[in-house]
């Protein structure tokens, strides 16, 4: 039996402009600039739109108005400005479908994620701050925490409407107002939050959107009216904008890379385990910060898991992100695809032994077959670099402290995941780990009230949850 739904329609994600411009002070504006950029369907390579190259003009005009905005926005009582939360993430909730397939056309992945992961977590957000925003007026004798101003934000594209909610949703909720920069494979459903805000009634220059590249993204860290930097994206323009920061009195949270390790030891059940290894590698095609990259395995177990896997792996459809079967989709884009391809003939020539399982991938757009390497020595690259695709690595363990140490033994400490019966062990484990999240028995999971956020070269500052409001705000 195959269960075969029809596939979603791209008509579902409504009308989609030829251009656009800028989203400033609550209108669509075009650009003072005349360059454009493309955004292309990573499924078809076909282009989807053109969008405006945010210049420095446009984004001085856009934290002006966001500064402007700033006055009254942020003496609202938090009950006020809670009610302009809730009712945007009711709109999200009633226009899912329309954003998730837009989401699945812009940026390659499933529509089962877009929908079933993406969407809901997006309403989520606005929702829990939604439900901060009056708590945080206690009456204290001039004791309430004070919103920094504006804050300038700039995302990646693996999330695009999901690193927006966890962007803006706190900074409203404590009274800021935002300049946002989407990256420039996704622009379009940032766009059609702009379009969300304005049904939403948010007051103008609340919530501004430049598009552009790493020049608009680099203009917008360095405007000197911005007083708060929020960044999720690579390590190195993260340690970019660090530099640039330096000195001034900015804050900066930043969210980078990360390559996570799996651990299973030889009592966790198999088959949850191997669902919980795929989901963790394969979830998004890889393009996660906290994806489970680095597999460890307790040696005796190793032959019974990787059999497991590699049947699981097998059954694993990739192709059209539109088709509601499908479980991997399209690499986000050219340039990605060459960094995957890339790092595994790394990991080919320094000598790990590559797996795929037979699988037809589509003529044009760019893909890539889930993969396995085994045979993996932590110096190889594809141990310690960021490869943001489906590839998984593979290394063994004979004891506890022989995991936490080839665990711990990257830059990173974004997350780890740990598989085993034994609860004092994931206790002894959770608190060896050198990572801002670790899940036991289950990986991937992401909830509003959670902080997230990493260690070492994954960054600083946490997002979601109490702890995320800190970075929104002066005590
Ligand atoms: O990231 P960039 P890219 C990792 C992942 C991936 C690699 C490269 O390993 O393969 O980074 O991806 C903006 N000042 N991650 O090139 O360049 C840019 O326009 C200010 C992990 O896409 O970091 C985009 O909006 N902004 C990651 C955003 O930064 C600048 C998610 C991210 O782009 C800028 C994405 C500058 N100087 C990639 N240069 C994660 N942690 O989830 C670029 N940008």
């Amino acid at each position: 039996f195959e269960y075969a739904p029809a596939p979603e329609s791209p008509a579902a994600a409504g009308d989609i402009a030829t251009s656009y411009g800028h989203f400033i002070g609550g209108e669509f504006v075009d650009s003072s600039g005349s360059e454009a950029l493309k955004t292309v369907n990573p499924a078809t390579e076909q282009v989807l739109a053109e969008f405006a190259h945010g210049t420095d003009e446009d984004v001085d005009r856009a934290v002006t108005a966001a500064r402007k905005a700033f006055a009254d926005w942020s003496a609202l009582p938090g009950s006020e400005r809670a009610k302009y939360l809730f009712r945007i993430a009711r709109i999200i909730q009633e226009r899912s479908r329309e954003l998730a397939v837009l989401e699945s056309i812009d940026n390659g992945k499933p529509i089962r994620e877009t929908r079933d992961v993406d969407l809901p977590l997006v309403a989520a957000h606005f929702f829990y701050y939604a439900g901060w925003a009056d708590k945080l007026d206690y009456a204290g004798f001039g004791t309430a925490p004070k919103p920094l101003g504006v804050a300038g934000q700039v995302i990646p594209w693996n999330f695009p409407l999901l690193m927006l909610a966890w962007k803006i949703a706190p900074a409203l909720a404590t009274g800021n107002t935002v300049v946002l920069k989407p990256a420039e494979t996704t622009p379009l459903t940032a766009l059609r939050f702009a379009e969300i805000c304005r049904q939403a009634g948010l007051p103008k220059g609340v919530v501004n959107i430049v598009t552009g590249d790493g020049r608009t993204g680099a203009a917008l860290t360095a405007h000197p009216d911005v007083n708060k930097v929020a960044f999720t994206g690579s390590t190195p323009v993260g340690r970019a904008i660090a530099k640039q920061l330096a000195g001034s009195r900015k804050k900066l949270s930043l969210e980078l890379g990360g390559k996570a390790a799996n651990i299973v030891f030889d009592d966790a059940p198999i088959d949850q385990a191997v669902e919980g290894i795929v989901n963790g590698i394969f979830f998004n095609q890889g393009h996660v910060c906290c994806a489970g990259s680095r597999l460890l395995v307790q040696e005796s177990i190793q032959d019974e898991l990787l059999d497991a896997l590699k049947r699981r792996m097998a059954t694993l459809r990739v192709g059209d992100p539109l088709d509601k079967n499908t479980d991997i989709g399209a690499i986000n884009s050219a340039a990605q695809l060459a960094r995957i391809t890339a790092l595994t003939d790394a990991g080919e020539a320094e000598g790990a032994e590559r797996w795929s399982p037979a699988c037809e991938l589509p003529g044009s757009g760019f893909w890539f077959k889930p993969t396995l390497f085994t045979g993996v020595s932590q110096a190889h690259r594809i141990a310690q670099e960021e490869i943001f695709g489906p590839v998984l690595s593979v290394l063994t363990f004979r004891t506890p402290t022989e995991a936490v140490e080839k665990a711990n033994n990257t830059p990173y400490g974004l997350s780890a995941g740990i598989w085993t019966e034994k609860g004092s062990r994931i206790l002894w484990m959770a608190n060896q780990l050198k990572a801002g999240v670790v899940w036991a028995n289950t990986f991937n999971k992401f909830d509003p009230t959670s902080p997230f956020g990493g260690y070492k070269e994954s960054g600083y500052g946490r997002e979601g949850g109490r702890h995320g409001l800190e970075a929104y705000l002066d005590v």
